[in-house]
């Protein structure tokens, strides 16, 4: 592990101000290993989990804790602490302003590592997420830096943990945002009634919630294992012959033996156990598996068994049979495809009925909730939607699986959010958060496309070799997904559309454009996307329009903010989209957003941002019972599907 990383730590931020035009295509870091922590016959996991110690920087001096070296003891030791949950945001959980604290702080708990793990293995530390940057030490020792939130990263910790005794881990995480971070944001020192102050802005309007988000695990593995697991699928034509290729990569001594040829032994499971493939496998460390007959992994609503999976086991042995490693992960087995008017999943064209969405509800910010993530699940099936965005970052791994397990498609979004001052530095953070999100997710069969982007600065002449870098290094790493981007510059304007597979546009008719006029929705969204249409011919999705909605206002006429407006929003964009479906390119609507969420404070926001179709705590508004009903009658229509019995209620005898 290289110790210089910790020397990146500077005093100031620097506001970079981007001139260069002249963009060169460099490599980007690799990302090893990362496999999701599962227990096996040849691996323990353990959760780091819990109430951490905390502390904030003086906002002015973020750096004081790494040069007084707070992370040589307890934090205690150095300043006061307060309890802290782990995984959360920070932000939610005190009384006073630690919601808006910018620059770093600081966790750290104690933890026991048993006697038994000494022995042959080698442990790793690994993180879901930490938002921003994370620095991490563990008994005082620097084990790994991390820049992105929203991404997972491990570091070995084998010859740093004290057997069968207490160890400390120390994290120090920032979330200052800069023009050279992704997101971007800026840092500004401003005046106010003390003296001055430092200020953070960024142009998104989620709240930059920050923190451990994710849940913070020690795993073992033998000392040879399995580190990389890589799994694509295909069907026969008649999808009655399911095929599984799988490749490993092998990390440890026993792998470099010249007279130990390791083998990988892959079993395919059904969902009731009962074994339907299994291959050996020599040198090559990969192969294939053949399903027959196969029960492919469909969307939710397109089959009557949606989200099937397989489990596949992948056995290390070595020469003499020996079993070194196991790792069992879940494998969903369907083809995608796309041309220049459709995009379909087993060969059926698909129309994505979904929402943009956030990571985000009270208290814990952007921290891992399984009850939130089981409810929004929940909700999601229950208004009948096949499909959501990640917006605008990678989701946690928990709800990937989930979303597997569930038939529901994502469009899976990297972290690059209202991109503008397009610079080289900026492109290899941008490409290293793609390449980073793929390495994590490329197995998930959810997963059915890249977003690179959320509301780019496209128009601008250096998005334009930009995008083109960003989308061909997103081909590099997947041909097997199409690319997308959600646009917001007009179609005219434009120049990123020519690099995707399929033009996403945001439009906010009635409501940032002409607010209020419900007659000026409809035309206006057919005449746009059939212009993004002719424009680059590519399918087309209206990836966000929706209206801020305050539950419980309610006004007949339909008034801005009130339940009846943003009902009548959906129902005039409706109308738009059944006539651009008759036109075979148009794809797919998602409504902004799932849920409400909070936002930085603006005049804008009351309360944070209240597009959503239910509240922050997860119940309907009255236009979720109208997008209910659209988004099971598009899957009757579409997909065959049957509608629940209360999707109708009872009015009388004529009329159902
Ligand atoms: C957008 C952004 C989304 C915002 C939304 C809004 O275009 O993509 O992040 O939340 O508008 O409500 O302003």
């Amino acid at each position: 592990m290289s110790l210089s990383i910790f020397s990146l730590v500077t005093g100031l931020y620097v506001l970079h101000f981007s001139i260069a035009l002249i963009l060169v295509n460099k490599e980007v870091p690799q990302t090893r290993g990362m496999l999701y922590p599962r227990e096996s016959e040849t691996r323990e996991v353990r959760s780091l989990d819990g109430i951490w110690n905390f502390v904030r920087s003086d906002q002015a001096n973020p750096t004081q804790g790494v040069r007084d070296e707070w992370y040589a003891k307890e934090l205690s030791k150095s300043r006061p602490t307060i309890p802290m949950p782990v995984p959360a945001s920070y932000n939610d959980i005190t009384t006073d302003n630690l919601r808006d604290h910018v620059g770093t702080v600081w966790y750290d708990r104690k933890f026991f590592v048993p006697r038994s793990w000494s022995k042959d293995q080698r442990i790793w530390l690994r993180f879901g997420s930490v938002h921003y940057e994370a620095y991490v030490w563990i008994n005082g020792q620097k084990v790994v830096k991390h820049e992105m939130g929203h991404l997972p990263f491990e570091a070995e910790v084998t010859d740093l943990l004290s057997y069968g005794a207490e160890n400390r881990i120390t994290v120090m995480c920032d979330n200052a945002l800069i023009q050279t971070t992704v997101p971007q944001g800026r840092i500004t020192e401003v005046p106010n009634d003390g003296g001055m102050t430092i200020v953070q802005s960024y142009t998104f309007d989620f709240f930059n919630y920050a923190g451990i988000h994710r849940s913070v695990h020690l795993y073992t593995t033998p000392r040879t294992f399995i580190e990389e697991v890589e799994v694509t699928t295909n069907l026969s034509k008649d999808a009655t012959v399911g095929e599984v290729f799988y490749s490993v990569s092998v990390n440890g001594s026993a792998a470099n033996e010249a007279d130990n040829v390791l083998q990988i032994q892959a079993n395919l499971y059904d969902k009731d156990g009962i074994l339907v493939a299994n291959a050996t496998s020599d040198q090559k460390l990969g192969g294939k598996l053949q399903v027959n007959p196969v029960k492919p992994w469909w969307p939710y609503l397109m089959h009557s068994e949606p989200g099937y999976l397989y489990q596949l086991e992948i056995k290390l042995l070595a020469t003499n049979d020996e079993l070194l490693d196991v790792y069992r992960l879940k494998v969903g087995i369907r083809t995608l495809s796309w041309n220049s008017q459709q995009f379909l999943i087993n060969g059926k064209p698909v129309y994505f009925r979904g929402f943009g969405r956030h990571e985000d509800s009270d208290i814990r910010g952007k921290g891992l909730d399984n009850a939130l993530m089981v409810r929004d699940f929940n909700l999601l099936k229950w208004i009948g939607a096949n499909a959501y965005r990640t917006s605008h970052y990678p989701y946690s791994e928990e709800s990937m699986q989930f979303a597997d397990e569930h038939g529901i498609m994502i469009i899976d979004e990297c972290p690059s959010v209202d991109t503008e001052n397009f610079s080289q530095e900026l492109l290899g953070k941008h490409k290293s958060s793609l390449e980073q999100l793929i390495h994590r997710d490329r197995n998930h069969p959810s997963v059915v496309m890249w977003s690179i982007a959320n509301e780019p600065r496209t128009g601008s002449v250096s998005a334009d070799s930009y995008f083109e870098l960003v989308a061909n290094f997103t081909r590099s790493l997947d041909k097997t997904r199409p690319i997308t981007a959600a646009i917001a510059v007009s179609n005219t304007q434009d120049k990123a559309g020519r690099s995707l597979d399929i033009i996403s546009f945001n439009r906010y008719n009635a409501w940032y454009s002409n607010a209020g006029r419900l007659d000026m929705i409809t035309q206006n969204v057919i005449d746009e996307a059939i212009a993004w249409n002719k424009r680059y011919n590519k399918p087309i999705i209206m990836s966000e329009y929706g209206a801020d909605t305050l539950e419980g206002l309610h006004m007949q006429p339909a008034y801005v903010w009130s339940e009846e407006f943003q009902t009548e929003v959906f129902s005039r964009h409706f109308k738009a989209f059944d006539e651009l479906r008759k036109k075979g390119w148009f794809i797919g609507e998602f409504v902004w957003n799932f849920a409400d969420f909070k936002t930085a404070q603006s005049y804008t926001r009351v309360g944070g941002n209240k597009k959503g179709v239910f509240t922050r705590a997860r119940q309907p508004k009255a236009a979720a019972h109208l997008l209910r009903k659209r988004y099971f009658a598009l899957g009757r229509d579409l997909d065959q599907c049957s509608f629940p019995e209360d999707l109708f209620t009872y009015i009388a005898d004529l009329i159902s």
